[in-house]
């Protein structure tokens, strides 16, 4: 076989969690591409039903599933439910996710144990729960989706910031504490990517112009644009495939460059 085949993954069974669109479908997509099977979850099923239509216009026959990735009795029911329906995790991709922009003096403590609830908390219950399976078959790849905020702060994104940093040495440990079964867990850091989540981000003004936040955001991309979520497949299909497996606790920023850049000169 050519070296090529080290980045397949036919015959692989990878579970994207909240991948009914964005981020997630694209990875999911190109796992699919790439020969895998597609598992994904959301939070209600009509983002269940638009994401099962949305693979199948794709190509994808994929296995959609209603869950809440931060309830873990229903995480661990639907962990059971795949194995028996599917088959074995082999690959992991937390990146169900949610966001709240509020100035920290003005957030409650229980919207910003909301966001930690998602973006933190759900990747540690949605790990455990398909740990023990990995470490029976072998191997295992479990993919954290991180953020620019794993390294970086900016105004109103307190919890998530603190979340994703967090999420960056869940990834870290969970490399350390598992490795020995041959099974890696790396993140991947997206830059600023034109989603759902980053439109308010994006909108035009009422005169027509950039959205200020969108302006600075591309002085601060040597690539000078918004990435695509389709940037953000190849990376993942790296590190989801043999081809990585002596990567381990790594974080992956995919930022157009972001993260190396002090920005341009007004
Ligand atoms: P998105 O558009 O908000 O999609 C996140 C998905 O997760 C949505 O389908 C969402 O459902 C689902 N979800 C939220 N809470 C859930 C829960 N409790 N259980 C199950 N599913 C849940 O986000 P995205 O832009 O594609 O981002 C995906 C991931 O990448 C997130 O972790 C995000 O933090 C991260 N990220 C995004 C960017 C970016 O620039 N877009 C950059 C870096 C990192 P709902 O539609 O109901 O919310
Ligand atoms: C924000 C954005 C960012 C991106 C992403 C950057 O409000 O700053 O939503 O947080 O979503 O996480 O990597």
């Amino acid at each position: 076989m050519g070296f090529e085949q080290n980045f397949s993954l036919k015959g692989k069974i990878a579970w994207v969690t909240g991948a009914s669109y964005g981020i997630g479908f694209a990875i999911a997509s190109a796992y699919a591409q790439s020969g895998a099977t597609i598992v994904f979850n959301d939070i209600n099923q009509e983002l269940v039903d638009k994401g099962l239509k949305a693979y199948s216009e794709a190509g994808i026959k994929a296995h959609g599933y209603v869950c809440d990735v931060t309830d873990e009795a229903a995480v661990n029911a639907l962990v059971a439910k795949i194995e028996k329906e599917v088959g074995v995790i082999d690959i992991l991709v937390n990146n169900a996710g949610i966001i709240r922009r509020i100035p920290m003096t003005e957030m409650s403590a229980a919207e910003f144990r909301k966001v930690v609830d998602v973006d933190l908390n759900a990747p540690f219950i949605v790990s455990k729960a398909v740990i023990p399976s990995m470490i029976k078959k072998g191997h295992g790849k479990i993919i954290n989706i991180c953020s620019m905020m794993s390294e970086l702060g900016r105004e109103t994104v307190s919890a998530y910031a603190a979340a994703k940093g967090g999420l960056k040495m869940l990834t870290r440990n969970i490399c350390s504490e598992y490795g020995k079964y041959n099974i890696q867990c790396n993140g991947i850091g997206p830059g600023y990517i034109a989603t759902p989540q980053t439109a308010p981000l994006r909108e035009r003004q009422p005169d027509g112009s950039r959205h200020p936040f969108d302006s600075f955001i591309i002085a601060k991309t040597p690539a000078e644009r918004w990435g695509q979520t389709e940037d953000l497949m190849g990376p993942a299909v790296f590190l989801a495939s043999d081809a990585s497996n002596f990567v381990n606790g790594h974080i992956l920023y995919v930022d157009g460059g972001i993260l190396a850049y002090i920005g341009k000169q007004p």
